[in-house]
């Protein structure tokens, strides 16, 4: 076997991936000892190689993009993460919460009719279960082609405590009124001690894939993210991404997994030595690479710049995400990308790299033209 995924296998016996490029080969799951070894090879473009190697045997040169619209209901938050530029304390100036006409009115802005609408907020101290009820199936009216991808783990953990039920009966009241995914949001490092510096209030690792397995029970598909470049090691990028892999294995329900690089401004964590590009590619392509259970890996243009998600798509990304519009978490947080980018533009920006886009809904399934046509005329 010289040649191996389309490479050269002494390139990869050379800088001593040889076992780890057959396995991935032969799609066989690599140990945290064989992730360390890719973080520490000395040639990130032989680990990218391989991590599009693997994106290429699970989706050819096919690249998924969504025609989405992103709502952030309110910035009060009493967790207050240490690395979090975006939440205020009730009362505090720059506060906000939206009401539910707010929110219909800024989703029906949109230029195009969302396939997507992804709705997360702060956990607000006084906002009951009723609202968000309310604001699902008055979504789910205004816009019954959209699948509701809307609140993270620590938000449904949040609104259990303040009704005083248990996070699987919030999960079946949410989704009767029209939820059908979780956001992969709130994961950020599962490592403990990491955790507790960076968002001591937040639910714990535990908590947090606890309610994901709840979901999966539920028929909700979930996605999945990891926060890395703050102060976590790469130990504690390994145990994150082989935690999300053995809950796979249990409840199967993560569609994506989205890698969050830290944005640095306006955030108590300082720093030492901040993320460059090539860490940031090569966390992506490892994560593709031990994530041998999760069908997709998304570039977020707009935490990793529209160029650099780009380049992700040749290190194991296989979805740049959507149209977003409005967006609030990075961009409080120093991000410099835009905030809205047009179908034309991320379809561009796909043939940009020599790969086919495809539009999909929220669970990846393609969205044919004539499909899409028909909505319209239907809008
Ligand atoms: O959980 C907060 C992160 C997440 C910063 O599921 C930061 O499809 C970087 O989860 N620098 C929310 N990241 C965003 C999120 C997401 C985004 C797009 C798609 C999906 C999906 C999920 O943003 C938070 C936190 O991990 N975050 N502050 C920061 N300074
Ligand atoms: Fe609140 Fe989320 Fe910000 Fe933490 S990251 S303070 S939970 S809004």
């Amino acid at each position: 076997m010289s040649k191996i995924l389309g490479h050269d296998l002494k390139r990869y016996e050379a800088l001593g991936l040889g076992a780890i490029a057959r396995k991935v080969h032969a799609g066989e799951r690599l140990s945290l000892a064989e992730g360390h070894a890719l973080f520490d090879c000395t040639d990130v473009t032989a680990v990218g190689a391989l991590a599009h190697a693997r994106r290429t045997a699970l989706h050819g040169d096919r690249t998924f993009y969504v025609v989405n619209r992103h709502i952030n209901y309110t910035n009060v938050c009493i967790n207050g993460c240490a690395f979090c530029a975006y939440q205020r304390e009730k009362g505090q100036d720059g506060g906000f919460e939206l009401s539910v006409a707010d929110a219909v009115e800024r989703l029906l802005e949109a230029p195009l009719p969302p396939r997507e609408v992804h709705i997360v907020g702060g956990c607000h101290p006084d906002l009951h279960l009723s609202f968000f009820v309310e604001l699902l199936s008055t979504v789910q009216n205004a816009l019954p082609d959209a699948a509701l991808k809307c609140f993270t783990a620590v938000e449904i953990a949040h609104f259990a405590r303040l009704e005083g039920i248990s996070t699987r009966e919030v999960l079946q009241v949410l989704k009767n009124a029209g939820l059908a995914m979780l956001p992969g949001g709130g994961a950020e490092i599962f490592a403990p001690e990491v955790r507790r510096r960076i968002c001591p209030k937040k639910s714990s690792a535990e908590e947090w894939l606890r309610i994901h397995g709840e979901a999966h029970a539920l028929g909700l598909a979930t996605n999945c993210t990891m926060l890395f470049g703050h102060l976590e090691s790469i130990d504690d990028r390994l145990d994150h991404l082989d935690r999300l892999r053995t809950q796979q294995d249990k409840t199967g329900g993560f569609t994506c997994f989205i890698p969050l690089p830290f944005q640095t401004e306006n955030s108590a964590i300082k720093v030492e030595r901040p993320l460059t590009g090539l860490d940031e590619l090569r966390t992506i392509a490892v994560s593709r690479l031990m994530l041998d259970n999760i069908p997709h890996v998304k570039a977020y243009w707009v935490m990793l710049t529209v160029k650099q998600a780009q380049a992700a798509l040749f290190f194991g990304a296989d979805d740049l995400d959507g149209t977003v519009v409005e967006e609030k978490i990075g961009h409080m947080a120093g991000a410099t990308s835009r905030q809205e980018l047009t179908k034309s533009q991320l379809q561009d920006m796909i043939r940009g790299m020599g790969l086919t886009p495809v539009e999909r809904d929220a669970r990846f399934k393609p969205i044919s033209d004539e499909e899409r046509r028909s909505a319209l005329q239907e809008a």
